[in-house]
């Protein structure tokens, strides 16, 4: 029989408030501390197991000792992801959900998308010469909200941008905020529920007609297992989950335009027009920046790892900005070099800013596809097709903000096409 060992434990009966201070940190700093990539804590009035690396990685995309039913906290739900979703599905009901997802992932559906991107661009900079200054992140929320709903097959008048772009950033603002930002975010969310079962109840009615490679009508004819339609409100859900991550690119653009003013001898690369500098640039913002913080799971069932032992029904947490900042998977991992991608092996759990494991079987992001090829086409855009003034203003950005985003927004001046 393998020995078995303790994780080491994290003392204090709650430690919630640690994660909130420390935020994207809260893992790292403590498995320094153990010289552990495991450890044992209580999150949330439990008991917490909280691992990073590949390793770890692996173990939990293992669909045999994971499963995610009651693992999303309620305030995730009812902010980011929405009940009855593909994120809190297990075993062949999720697998079946999965593939309405993945049939989007085409690659039409990828170039189609890269062309709508760049058409709203382009209209942005547009807009953007008429002003002063502006500022990328709102900017940004606003561009792919209308970059989402032109993709998904959802209709959205002009004069309803800003509403709608709102409503889905304040979703994703919301999730790990307190307060005045959490309720705000749980209202945004019960409207833009409204809003999409609404538009899912038309399709069905015959009264409008999305094209039928889109999320839209994909969704509200999708048939589950039992070969019935989805419940109006459960296919809402999965068009948010289609649209409000798109918006949340926002937050990537936002840091990829940092990364532009930061790195100004990376330009001439990305000026080439090869597409492989696009890539590499923008794999390399995905794993530097701080984004999603950790996925969570529930043990399946009882199972000894590596001398551990995980119980069932235990809540475990996977850190994902940890593991893209593991020493020992990156070469210094605190500095921002897209070179580093150049001759890269990667394995589906050693990079994971969006998730690892499998697309089709495991919980690994649906749209990290699309992610890559809007942030290509920004970055394209933010080097090569735009010029601008950059202000003097504050570029840092915290740890321990949920999502966090550089403190300025990131503000251009005088910004003109090129
Ligand atoms: C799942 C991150 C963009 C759709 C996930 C997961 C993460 C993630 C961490 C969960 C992985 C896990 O549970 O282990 C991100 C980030 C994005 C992004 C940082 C950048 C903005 C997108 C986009 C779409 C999308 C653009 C769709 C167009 C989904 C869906 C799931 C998911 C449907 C659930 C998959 C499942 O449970 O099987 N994403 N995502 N995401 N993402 Fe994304
Ligand atoms: C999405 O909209 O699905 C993609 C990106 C949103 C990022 C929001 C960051 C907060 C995540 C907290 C998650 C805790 C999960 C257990």
């Amino acid at each position: 029989m393998e020995e078995t060992r303790s994780f080491p434990k994290e003392e204090g009966l709650d430690n919630t408030l640690n994660v909130l201070k420390e935020g994207y940190l809260y893992i790292t700093n403590r498995a320094i501390g153990f010289q552990s990539n495991l450890f044992e804590t209580r999150l949330l009035g439990e008991k917490a197991i909280c691992m990073r690396g590949e390793e770890a990685a692996q173990l939990f995309y293992d669909n045999e000792k994971f499963v995610r039913e009651g693992a999303a906290p309620k305030r995730v739900l009812k902010t980011l992801f929405g009940e009855g979703g593909v994120q809190t599905l297990d075993g062949e009901e999720h697998h079946h959900r999965k593939a309405m997802f993945m049939s989007l992932m085409s690659r039409e559906g990828l170039q189609k998308i890269r062309e709508i991107t760049s058409k709203h661009w382009g209209l942005a900079v547009g807009r953007w010469e008429t002003k002063k200054e502006i500022e990328i992140y709102e900017e940004s929320q606003e561009l792919l909200c209308r970059i989402a709903c032109e993709w998904a097959g959802v209709p959205l008048a002009m004069d309803e941008v800003k509403e709608k772009s709102g409503w889905l950033g304040a979703m994703i603002e919301a999730t790990a905020a307190i307060g005045v930002a959490h309720m705000k975010g749980k209202r945004a969310r019960s409207k833009a529920e409204k809003w999409i079962t609404g538009l899912v109840e038309e399709v069905r009615e015959g009264k409008i007609h999305p094209a039928e490679d889109t999320a839209l009508y994909t969704f509200s004819w999708h048939r589950d297992l039992k070969g019935e339609l989805l419940e109006p409100e459960t296919a809402s859900v999965e068009v948010l989950n289609i649209i409000r991550p798109i918006v949340a690119v926002s937050i990537y653009i936002t840091f990829t335009a940092l990364a532009v003013i930061q790195q100004p001898e990376e330009r001439e690369n990305i000026a080439s027009g090869d597409e492989t500098y696009l890539q590499n640039f923008v794999q390399e913002v995905r794993r530097f920046y701080p984004f999603f913080p950790f996925s969570g799971a529930r043990v399946k069932e009882d199972f000894t790892w590596q001398g551990y032992e995980f119980k069932e029904g235990e809540l475990t947490l996977l850190d994902l900005y940890g593991t893209n900042h593991h020493p020992d998977l990156w070469d210094q991992p605190e500095q921002f070099r897209p070179d580093r991608f150049k001759d890269w092996r990667g394995t589906p759990f050693n990079f994971i800013p969006q998730g690892g494991g499998d697309y089709d079987t495991g919980h690994r992001c649906a749209g990290e596809f699309i992610t890559i090829e809007i942030m290509k086409e920004s970055l394209d855009y933010l080097v090569n097709k735009m010029s601008y003034e950059i202000p003097e203003q504050d570029f840092s950005y915290s740890f321990n903000d949920i999502p966090s985003l550089p403190h300025s927004n990131i503000v251009l001046q005088n910004v003109r096409s090129k």
